[in-house]
């Protein structure tokens, strides 16, 4: 074999544990990855754009198309009526169409399509278009939908213990009202989608989608084939976020169909405002909370009625509130707890999954409330959190059920809260304060535990082909979907882990339903460690096979399970033979070199009705501290350092996992801290685009960024004992917000709890600012000076 094929990585560095660069960083840098949009496009490829509501609610007198079908370049138009099966793009409950039918429910629904020769024909052609409506009431607020009992899903409760009588029995209690802001994903390439028909009435579809089966599922429904006769690949994503999850299925659709009808490829490419326009985003949360505690701040009892804004149809909402639930607890042990999440319709979009997927919604709450005890109490919130972490007996059952048994939470904090200096920056902090009438600076830790596995059991499972090529190249295929996040990295490294071989000799190709059927989507941070495994079983059935033919080729009675192989060389007895060669000797002797694997996460048991059970195969842990500067005159802020500490397990790849560390971290801060959506009086988001939606750039990033992997392995047999990475490092980013809160208290005596909504932005901040100055003036100077007097000291 010539030595210059596998030229990308040098033979000594081992395959897995090491920082590899991402399988596709030299062609994203120099702008050669291929993405949907960069695919050569076929002879008499047809472009389409979507016609949208103008209304948020209200039945469709008439559509009239005339105008649109007149525009030189228009091939024609699609509306729901030319939908040969169902029209209906929905993930789990069916209430999702494609096109609009006879009414509407938000601004922003697609209502017909424009086929046309160009893109851009195809969007001034939409507007020609002229819709007649008959408005019917909308509801555009979540609480509003709360009051008419709209709800997408009925509303789902968890109660442990008895919380009404342990609440109204504890020495000292907190009752309030918060609310956190939705998120868009803000993904760098947009949806998209590519069809093009193929012989027979089959369809083969290029899908930017974290989910192709579902893809394939929608598709074949909606034009009423078989699943056998539609193909979905999708190579990569230019990121993804939860937003590709379900939400590609729309574009995926009417690509299709159109593809159908004019017998011809259509490309479907939103451009940033329709795409912002159309899909659903973050759910954003109102909460209605009471918890008692004692004197110390240990938490006896809590209540919390989660209402979430679903937007007009299901989607994911249901696993997104079942989500928020099971991380109200955080790191939190709640012996007596009533949590409650509802699902509110609303005439918006339809809010799906994004990151953490109500993960951070529900985590956030209770650190927020563990906050707001701390002040009640007069101590460090960081001893009133130490205080209530799981551990100890009896300490550590989940209010729904599930034993935390890898808890690595005290550890963590604790090495976190040395390294960071966490103590002596807040006695500094206290006195910058004290001689700092305008800028105020704040501290805060706060912890995170995110339980892995997707909370519905079955799809928790993943299957992967693997290749190998009679010249010791190997090619993967596996049912995930890179975005971004570097799992075909993981992937690739796991295989040449498995055979012993360097990294430079395996390649990972596109997603694709004809490869590997009945994929589950990429998301719940799962990709690595299901699609790992699918992958190493993969490798290791192909491995098994080499070995016994190594075995039986260099003599009598040598045990196959003594062969090794490492260094790009299988090793037998005293032989080393350099893996081509062995790969060579394969072929010649008909032994099979490929094979499938399939893996399925173990020990899973969900009771849907009850809320309780094992959701999780295991838990991810973290902790971060966030020191802010805040001007209180105008509501600036900067976060000046963060220092992130995370548990990624024994890290399959540190610098990719690193990165989503920091991706994460950057990305939460910019949802609870400046990313703002806004709707106005007719429902209609006035911020759908980078010009009014702000989203957080490299000067967002604190000057002093410093981020570690905790050192651990999965006491789980995860793949290679790693830990799931994608999602939980977002909720880092609560010690950003909650470092505003706490430069916010200082503006009164520190003990004054700022109301402080989410996202922080500086309207939201001086609103705080203003109502902390407002209490503490009206304190009686006496106990003011008192309090003074002990912050200072
Ligand atoms: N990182 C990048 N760069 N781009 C993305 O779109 N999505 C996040 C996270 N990290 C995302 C990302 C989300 S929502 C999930 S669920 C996980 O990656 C999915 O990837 P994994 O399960 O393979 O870690
Ligand atoms: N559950 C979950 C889900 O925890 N994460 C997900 O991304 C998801 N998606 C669909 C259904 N349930
Ligand atoms: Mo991630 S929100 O599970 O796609």
């Amino acid at each position: 074999m010539k030595a210059d094929v596998f030229p990308r990585v040098p033979h000594a560095v081992p395959a897995a544990h090491h920082a590899h660069p991402h399988e596709s960083a030299h062609l994203h840098v120099s702008g050669a990855a291929t993405y949907v949009d960069d695919i050569r496009e076929l002879a008499g490829t047809a472009h389409a754009a979507l016609g949208l509501s103008a209304k948020a609610h209200a039945r469709i007198v008439s559509i009239d198309l005339d105008a649109v079908r007149a525009v030189p370049g228009v091939i024609g138009v699609l509306t729901a009526a030319d939908i040969p099966g169902s029209n209906d793009c929905g993930p789990i409950i069916h209430d999702d169409p494609i096109l609009a039918d006879g009414v509407v429910h938000y601004i922003g629904q697609p209502v017909f399509a424009v086929i046309a020769d160009s893109h851009d024909t195809a969007r001034r052609a939409v507007r020609k278009a002229r819709i007649e409506y008959d408005p019917l009431p909308a509801v555009l607020d979540p609480l509003e939908a709360k009051r008419q009992e709209r709800f997408v899903v009925p509303p789902m409760r968890l109660v442990r213990g008895e919380p009404a009588a342990r609440l109204a029995a504890a020495p000292r209690r907190l009752k309030g009202s918060w609310k956190v802001g939705g998120q868009e994903q803000f993904y760098l390439e947009g949806q998209i989608s590519y069809a093009a028909p193929k012989e027979d009435g089959c369809i083969h579809l290029w899908c930017s989608t974290q989910h192709p089966t579902e893809m394939q599922l929608v598709v074949s429904h909606a034009l009423a084939l078989a699943s056998n006769q539609v193909v979905v690949e999708m190579r990569r994503m230019g990121g993804a976020f939860g937003g590709k999850e379900s939400q590609s299925a729309l574009f995926a659709s009417v690509a299709a169909v159109a593809a159908w009808k004019f017998g011809r490829p259509v490309k479907l490419r939103p451009d940033r405002d329709d795409d912002m326009m159309i899909t659903g985003k973050r759910h954003d949360f109102h909460y209605d909370y009471e918890v008692g505690f004692d004197d110390e701040g240990r938490i006896l009892a809590v209540c919390i009625e989660m209402t979430a804004r679903a937007g007009f149809s299901a989607d994911l909402s249901g696993p997104v509130g079942t989500r928020a639930i099971c991380h109200f607890d955080n790191a939190y042990f709640l012996s007596d707890a009533d949590i409650r999440a509802l699902c509110a319709r609303t005439n918006t979009q339809s809010n799906t999954a994004f990151r953490g997927f109500g993960g951070p919604q529900g985590a956030v709450a209770i650190e927020y409330i563990m906050d707001s005890i701390a002040r009640a109490v007069g101590r460090d919130p960081l001893d009133v959190r130490k205080l209530n972490f799981y551990g100890g007996e009896g300490r550590n059952t989940t209010p729904y059920g599930q034993t935390v048994a890898d808890n690595v939470i005290h550890e963590l904090v604790g090495e976190l809260e040395a390294e960071s200096g966490y103590r002596a920056r807040r006695a500094a902090i206290a006195a910058f304060n004290a001689a700092s009438p305008v800028l105020k600076k704040g501290l805060a830790l706060t912890p995170v535990k995110f339980g892995i596995s997707f909370n519905v059991a079955h799809y928790n499972q993943a299957g992967a082909l693997v290749h190998i090529y009679t010249d010791g190249s190997v090619l993967v295929n596996h049912g995930g979907a890179e975005m971004g996040q570097g799992l075909n990295t993981k992937v690739c490294q796991v295989v040449a882990n498995e055979l012993g071989i360097s990294l430079g000799r395996v390649r990972a190709t596109a997603a694709d339903t004809s490869k590997v059927a009945n994929t589950s989507a990429t998301a719940a941070s799962t990709g690595a460690d299901l699609n790992g495994k699918a992958a190493e079983d993969a490798a290791r059935r192909i491995r098994l096979r080499l070995a016994e033919l190594a075995a039986s080729s260099h003599g009598e009675g040598i045990d196959p399970a003594t062969v090794r192989f490492a260094d790009d060389h299988v090793f037998v007895g005293d032989h080393a033979i350099p893996f081509g060669e062995l790969v060579q000797q394969a072929y010649v002797a008909r032994v099979q070199l490929w094979s499938d694997g399939f893996y399925a996460t173990p020990g899973l048991n969900w009771d849907r009705s009850k809320l309780t059970g094992r959701p999780f195969y295991y838990y991810a842990y973290g902790a971060a501290v966030s020191e802010v500067l805040v001007d209180t005159l105008t509501g600036e802020w900067r976060l000046l350092r963060a220092d992130l500490l995370h548990d990624a397990g024994n890290s399959i790849n540190p610098a990719i996992d690193a990165g989503q560390v920091e991706g994460g971290f950057i990305q939460g801060m910019g949802w609870l801290t400046m990313e703002e959506l806004w709707w106005n009086k007719e429902g209609r988001l006035m911020t759908h685009a980078p010009s009014t939606y702000k989203i957080p750039a490299t000067h967002d990033c604190p000057p002093e960024f410093r981020v570690r992997l905790f050192r651990n392995r999965n006491r789980e047999d995860t793949i290679l004992g790693s830990k799931a990475v994608g999602e939980p490092p977002l909720l880092l980013s609560f010690s950003a917000l909650l470092a505003i809160r706490d430069a916010i208290a200082a503006v009164g005596d520190g003990r004054i709890d700022p109301p402080l909504r989410a996202p922080a932005t500086p309207e939201a901040i001086l609103d705080a600012v203003d109502a902390v100055r407002a209490q503490f003036s009206a304190a009686p100077a006496a106990a003011r000076s008192d309090v003074a007097a002990e912050a200072l000291a």
